[in-house]
């Protein structure tokens, strides 16, 4: 008896060390798949407001890019049995636009903005995708389908208070920018919507449902307790008409925070000789000005100092040219509609598209936390400030600013978008 209930005993010590290893192989596959990403296992639900000029776009196709790698990469490996446990981790955050507020700006026509969106989803099905996020996992269920996002134009024709805003047309290098921007869907070669039959489009909201429909879309995400980044790449006027409707308790559970292109703080926009304010900001500083104070401390600020014109240069732009027409790039896909915003102009790689790297590549940026006063009155409407406001930040507008990036990873991120 003694020795079966030694050799039992042994069986169980046996099985016991057995389990401890799996239990230790299985952490460290865990561990491999990448606990220390700070956007591990997670879905990111993004608005974009945007006066959609040609960078604003690129900024998009590069959110949807980024979504359609990632579900690519899922995919694979809920097919692959080994790969199976990092499914969810290791930089597997999905984004998903899951509405676009419209603003004029760059772009002076709303009616434009929707049809340069709408063409876009056509051609390239790019907000069409077949996917249902969880929060702990991505699951990739082919019968699953996700809703197509909204796009919401709010205002109409300028500005929070239009006699005391300004127009991107107030700039002198505006003219030659006008028929590009106007004209941009034809220039890239999407067809017109007239071309298809019985479409779904990408449904839109009129400017008298914005707010009734944006806190809709908001207060959904509390439910799913999803709380939704902004991206803010153009004049903020949208954003200012949701803080002065007094939902500010949902706005604070919604938005778990707002990326801001806009603004030079203590710097001066050379294109800007009015005021030398950058012109997001000068076109509507009412409502920047408001919506800064209403994100104070949870507002993420890409002014010139980082996200300006030469993040990409002539040369940055021939060199990415260079590789992208190594490709044989097909119609309809984002990589198309890229190379044609490149072959616009570099400008359309900078900017909002700097911005809009952030939700994809934090890693890229140093940040500050500062605080800052921006003027709303004329002729300093939109300059903004750092000041001191140390023991009473409570009372005055904090933001992260970014400081500094790393463009030459910056660079070599822009190329893998042009990658097949
Ligand atoms: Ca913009």
């Amino acid at each position: 008896m003694p020795k079966v209930k030694n050799e039992l005993s042994r069986s169980v010590i046996e099985q016991m060390v057995l389990y401890g290893w799996l239990i230790i192989t299985m952490m460290m596959i865990v561990a491999s798949c990448g606990f220390n990403n700070i956007h591990a296992s997670r879905n990111i639900p993004v608005i974009v407001d945007s006066d959609l000029g040609t960078d604003d776009l690129f900024a998009i196709l590069h959110l949807l890019h980024h979504d359609e790698k990632q579900l690519e990469k899922t995919k694979m490996k809920f097919n692959d049995e080994k790969y199976i446990h990092c499914a969810g981790t290791n930089n597997n955050f999905t984004i998903s636009i899951i509405g676009i507020s419209l603003v004029t700006g760059m772009q002076l026509s709303l009616e434009t903005s929707v049809d340069i969106l709408q063409r876009l989803q056509l051609f390239t099905n790019g907000f069409k995708h077949m996917k249902m996020s969880m929060t702990n996992s991505i699951y990739y269920t082919p019968s699953q389908e996700m809703k197509l996002p909204k796009l919401y134009i709010s205002m109409d024709p300028h500005g929070l208070i239009p006699s005391q805003s300004h127009s991107f047309a107030e700039g002198t290098w505006y003219a030659k920018w006008k028929d590009r921007e106007l004209h941009m869907a034809d220039i890239l070669e999407i067809p017109p919507i007239a071309n298809y039959s019985h479409p779904v489009l990408l449904p839109v909201v009129n400017s008298q449902e914005y707010v009734k429909e944006m806190m809709h879309l908001l207060k959904n995400q509390i439910d799913l307790n999803q709380p939704a980044t902004v991206l803010a790449i153009g004049p903020l006027t949208n954003l200012a008409r949701l803080v002065l409707s007094n939902h500010n308790n949902l706005l604070e559970k919604a938005i778990e925070k707002i990326v801001i292109m806009g603004g030079a703080i203590d710097m001066i926009d050379p294109s800007n000789a009015i005021n030398g304010a950058e012109w997001n900001f000068f076109c509507d500083s009412t409502a920047a000005e408001i919506v800064l104070r209403a994100f104070s401390g949870r507002t993420v600020l890409f002014d010139l100092k980082v996200a300006n014109l030469d993040a990409v240069n002539e040369t940055n732009a021939q060199d990415i040219y260079k590789y992208a027409t190594s490709f044989t790039i097909p119609k309809h896909s984002l990589q198309f509609v890229q190379l044609g915003l490149l072959e616009m102009s570099r400008a359309s790689l900078t900017y909002d598209v700097v911005t809009s790297f952030y939700l994809t590549h934090p890693h890229l940026f140093t940040f500050q936390k500062i605080c800052v006063s921006i003027s709303s009155q004329t002729p300093t409407q939109g300059i903004i400030h750092e000041i001191d406001c140390t023991g009473k930040e409570q009372q005055d507008i904090v933001v992260n600013r970014a400081v500094a990036f790393n463009k030459i990873q910056y660079l070599e991120y822009l190329k893998e978008l042009f990658r097949l």
